[in-house]
């Protein structure tokens, strides 16, 4: 019998695997099921840091959080690990009374728009999906990024809302190939025909909302001709849609892709209240699905209270003395590298990092941290109610666990025993007791002058996040006039880069897509913040093609984003 852990990349998906000299997939887990992915395959054979200096560099952090005032002292934790331990460094540093960042580069404007709705984030229990027949993916590239749940579910069928064909897409039975930003609009109509058709769930309006009026009323705002034009669709498919779904166990999984946006509360919002329409919680079967927080129902033994904090996406670094970095690999992963870049060169920046990352190059002292291997660490999960331990499985010297470095900086933290044991038994578990429709919306959707892109910006199936990712591709559709090889330069508001060309036939016309990870793609998005839930809006802003062989057209008024 080998040693049992769990994956610590921060996926839908939160594998199993067993340790027996090297890694397997759990042959009985519900998720990884006798498979290991790509990712989990190059963490664990990815050159991780030493260093011999570990004890004085941990010195030099103490002196200079000695010296420096606590709210000068910013910590920034990413998701490079998502093992629960991980937060007790935040924890550490808001006892100190330093700032924290808050807020989110994910899921966060998304997620205010459910909360606004129905109370918290919570995902039906992951029964509910193996028991539904008909799964609409909606802004959710659900073979990539969760291939685990996609292989549970494969044999369903699937409608597809998304820009591109993805390869989930290209398996569903309707695709509908929406125009970026435009899901609220779509959803919203989709609410008014559903009611025309009389597809609404009476009982569950009855019991659990109050003000489904305001919503019907808030659909039949819009005209129908000119929904469909601004939607870029016809009526077809929203017919085909309506009549797939009636009578069926019906799931949305909702990805991040709708809500990076400045609005993003407001579309995802709309599209829970499409799903509340057709009475898609509090059953057996179906639901609606999101990212959700996989902490709820727990009691947080992490719970010092922050005194200042400022939102993730909009951190001005220059601002701080000294910037402690926990897992963030913030040059590439958070909007606006040239303001991140400045700001990290203007402050004393210590980066906690398994691997030599890009922010390494700003960073005064990088400190190795210990792998997953080396630690004892609980991994929750995003689809599942799931908690899977993560014992120890070998020493790592001369690297310090967040643990360690934790209990370094303060004599008051207890055994790790101490801490894990409140993951190792969920609380209490939500549910929706009552359910508030939006009753407003007000969505600003560009429109694109010649040479100009909405930007789409993806995860890819290469890399996760940052991590092993080091291209600098564009895609663009083989009708946009460029060739492969390419070297083209973008440009928005925020800044320009460059970018090699290749073509993709899976998009629309009107997209350019870039992945996360890319080297170059963050020079071009804003650090602006979503209107509620402080998230970063990565595809705010539509792109444009620069240099001689463009022409200019657009007159621009750069107001709105100039601090920024
Ligand atoms: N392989 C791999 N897996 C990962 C990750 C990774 O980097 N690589 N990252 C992990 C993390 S941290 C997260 S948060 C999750 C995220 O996983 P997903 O929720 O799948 O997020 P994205 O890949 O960012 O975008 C999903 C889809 O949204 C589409 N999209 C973009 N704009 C719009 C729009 O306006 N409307 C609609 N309807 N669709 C749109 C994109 O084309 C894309 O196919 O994945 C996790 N899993
Ligand atoms: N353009 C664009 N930008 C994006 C996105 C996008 O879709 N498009 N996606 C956003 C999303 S959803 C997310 S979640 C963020 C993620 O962005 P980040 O929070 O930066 O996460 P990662 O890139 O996964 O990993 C960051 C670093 O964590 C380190 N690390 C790994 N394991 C450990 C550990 O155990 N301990 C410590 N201390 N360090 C560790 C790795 O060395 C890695 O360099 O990026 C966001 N940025
Ligand atoms: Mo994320």
């Amino acid at each position: 019998m080998g040693m049992i852990s769990a994956c610590p990349l921060d996926c839908y998906d939160a594998c199993e695997v067993v340790f027996e000299g090297n890694f397997k997939a759990s042959e009985n887990h519900i998720l990884s099921n006798g498979k290991l992915c790509a990712n989990f395959g190059r963490l664990i054979s990815a050159k991780t840091l030493r260093d011999e200096n570990l004890a004085e560099k941990l010195e030099i952090l103490k002196s200079k959080i000695l010296s420096t005032k606590p709210e000068k002292i910013l910590y920034f934790g990413g998701s490079g690990n998502v093992g629960v331990m991980n937060s007790i460094l935040q924890n550490t540093f808001a006892k100190l009374g330093a700032t924290i960042a808050t807020g989110s580069l994910c899921d966060g404007a998304g997620a205010s728009g459910i909360e606004a709705g129905r109370g918290a984030v919570i995902n039906p229990p992951f029964s509910n999906l193996l028991a539904s027949d008909l799964i609409v993916v909606w802004g959710r590239n659900l073979s990539v990024t969760s291939p685990h749940i996609y292989d549970k579910i494969k044999d369903k069928t699937f409608i597809t809302i998304d820009p591109r064909k993805t390869p989930i897409a290209q398996k569903s039975i309707l695709h509908i190939q929406i125009k970026p930003k435009t899901d609220y609009l779509l959803a919203l109509i989709l609410a008014r025909f559903a009611f025309m058709e009389g597809l609404e769930d009476v009982s569950f309006l009855e019991k659990y909302t109050e003000n489904w009026q305001d919503f019907f009323e808030l659909s039949r705002n819009f005209k129908i001709k000119p929904a469909l034009e601004e939607l870029d669709l016809s009526l077809d498919n929203l017919g085909d849609f309506l009549h797939l779904v009636r009578g069926k166990k019906v799931a949305f999984l909702v990805g991040i892709g709708v809500q990076k946006y400045f609005e993003g509360d407001d579309i995802l919002r709309c599209i829970d209240g499409l799903a509340a329409i057709l009475g898609l919680f509090n059953k057996d079967a179906g639901g609606v699905w999101y990212l959700s927080d996989s902490k709820n129902g727990f009691e947080n033994p992490f719970d010092a209270k922050f005194f200042k904090t400022v939102p993730k996406p909009s951190v001005d670094f220059g601002k701080f003395d000294l910037v402690f970095l926990n897992g963030a690999n913030v040059a590439k992963s958070m909007p606006n590298s040239t303001k991140v870049i400045d700001g990290l060169k203007q402050s004393f920046v210590v980066n906690l990092t398994t691997m030599e990352n890009e922010t390494c190059k700003y960073s005064d002292v990088v400190l190795p941290a210990k792998t997953f291997l080396a630690k004892n660490d609980i991994r929750l999960s995003y689809a599942t109610d799931e908690i899977i331990k993560m014992p120890k499985i070998k020493d790592e010297p001369n690297a310090i666990s967040e643990f360690e470095l934790a209990k370094f900086l303060d004599d008051s933290v207890e055994n790790e025993e101490f801490y894990l044991q409140y993951f190792e038994k969920r609380v209490q578990k939500k549910s929706i007791e009552k359910f508030t429709f939006i009753d407003e919306v007000e969505v600003e959707i560009q429109k694109l002058a010649k040479n100009e892109f909405y930007l789409i910006t993806p995860k890819t199936k290469n890399g996760l996040n940052s991590q092993f990712v080091d291209t600098n591709i564009v895609y663009f559709h083989p009708d946009c006039g460029l060739e492969d090889g390419d070297e083209v330069e973008l440009g928005t508001k925020i800044g320009s880069a460059k970018f090699n060309v290749q073509t993709c036939d899976k998009l629309r016309t009107d997209c350019a897509v870039i992945y996360a990870g890319t080297k170059n793609v963050n020079h071009l998005t804003t650090s602006m913040i979503s209107k509620n839930g402080d998230c970063a809006i990565f595809q705010e802003l539509k792109v444009k093609l620069l240099g001689e062989n463009f022409e200019d057209e657009s007159e621009e008024d750069f107001d709105l984003y100039d601090s920024f």
